[in-house]
């Protein structure tokens, strides 16, 4: 990479400071890598089978972290500032240019180069697509014709955080040579992930000790998020006076109460169930290597547990 663009790209790992100098600062879970080795071992192949697209997935993730944060105004990321508060955006939107430049680039040197590419892509696509309809929920009103459905919440979920979960889980398998059902399967179980993901991180924006969340506390009901405890808790029948707390944003306790009561909490924790569930069905619908088979379904469970 230019070396610029490389400085940007290495600070949004964690491995260095503003002006080069070595960080070690978090470069985030790692939980796409370990996704795509599994991938590959739940085929029988070695774990450095799936490294190529471990790395393409991280780099497509940092970049879309880093994009995202441009979007939406994120001063913070992983404890310090984020690239474009660091770097300015217009350095920051080519840094993430080149991240992903570098993640198409691994993957087409891969063995299976093509389809993993093609892999690639579709997910891709569906990550813009999820993220379009989150910019888009943010402009829709919270009751009539025009509010947003928990249907629609999954399928953004899934589409802007299940589909490159999956994706890593699919082109690990696939660059381990399993069969194409497989990568299907690997391909389904992390997307449900990804929308359980997504509803337990909404569940702790409302309701997570702010200490170990790292976030503050109601931020998602300060900044009148469309998230699915809330979107459950609005189709109750007694959902009334919801809506002008929500758009107050005055009181977030209260509203926070208020959706507890709906039940909106408790359908949140049940969705969450239910999408594990359905990505653990996925996994065993398919004949995969007991171990890895089995340290996948520890990495979805200490994903969604994240402290309920
Ligand atoms: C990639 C073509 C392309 C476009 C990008 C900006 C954008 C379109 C999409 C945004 C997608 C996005 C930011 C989804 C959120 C995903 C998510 C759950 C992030 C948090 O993941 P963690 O918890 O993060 O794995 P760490 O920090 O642990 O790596």
């Amino acid at each position: 990479m230019h070396p610029w663009v490389g400085e940007m790209a290495a600070y949004s790992f964690g491995w260095c400071e503003v002006g080069g100098a070595p960080a070690a600062a978090s470069g985030g879970k790692g939980v796409r890598q370990a996704l795509a080795v599994l991938g590959a071992e739940s085929a029988g192949a070695r774990g450095h089978a799936g490294v190529p697209g471990a790395v393409a997935v991280e780099l497509v993730h940092a970049f879309s972290l880093l994009h995202d944060d441009i979007m939406d105004g994120d001063t913070t990321r992983r404890g310090r500032p984020t690239v474009w508060q660091a770097y300015g955006t217009g350095p920051a939107v080519l840094a993430g240019d080149a991240l992903f430049a570098l993640a198409v680039e691994t993957l087409a040197m891969a063995p299976a180069g093509p389809q993993a590419v093609r892999l690639l892509s579709e997910a891709l696509q569906d990550l813009v697509r999820g993220q379009a309809d989150d910019l888009l929920f943010a402009t829709r009103p919270w009751t009539g014709p025009e509010r947003v459905r928990p249907d629609e919440y999954r399928a953004m979920a899934e589409h802007k955080t299940g589909s490159l979960l999956g994706c890593a889980a699919a082109l690990g398998a696939l660059l381990g040579g399993a069969p194409p059902a497989s990568v299907a399967a690997l391909d389904r179980a992390g997307r449900h992930l990804g929308v359980a993901f997504q509803v337990v991180d909404d569940l702790l924006g409302i309701w997570g000790d702010p200490t170990v969340t790292g976030k503050p506390v109601h931020g998602d009901l300060r900044e009148r998020k469309k998230t699915f405890p809330v979107l459950a808790a609005l189709d109750s029948p007694a959902a009334g006076p919801l809506a002008p707390l929500l758009e107050s944003a005055a009181d977030p306790a209260a509203a926070a109460a208020l959706i507890e009561e709906l039940g909106g909490r408790s359908a949140a924790l049940a969705e969450a169930r239910r999408q594990v569930a359905a990505a653990e069905a996925a996994l065993a619908d398919v004949p995969l290597e007991a171990r890895a088979a089995g340290e996948l379904r520890s990495l979805i469970d200490f994903l969604v547990r994240r402290d309920l």
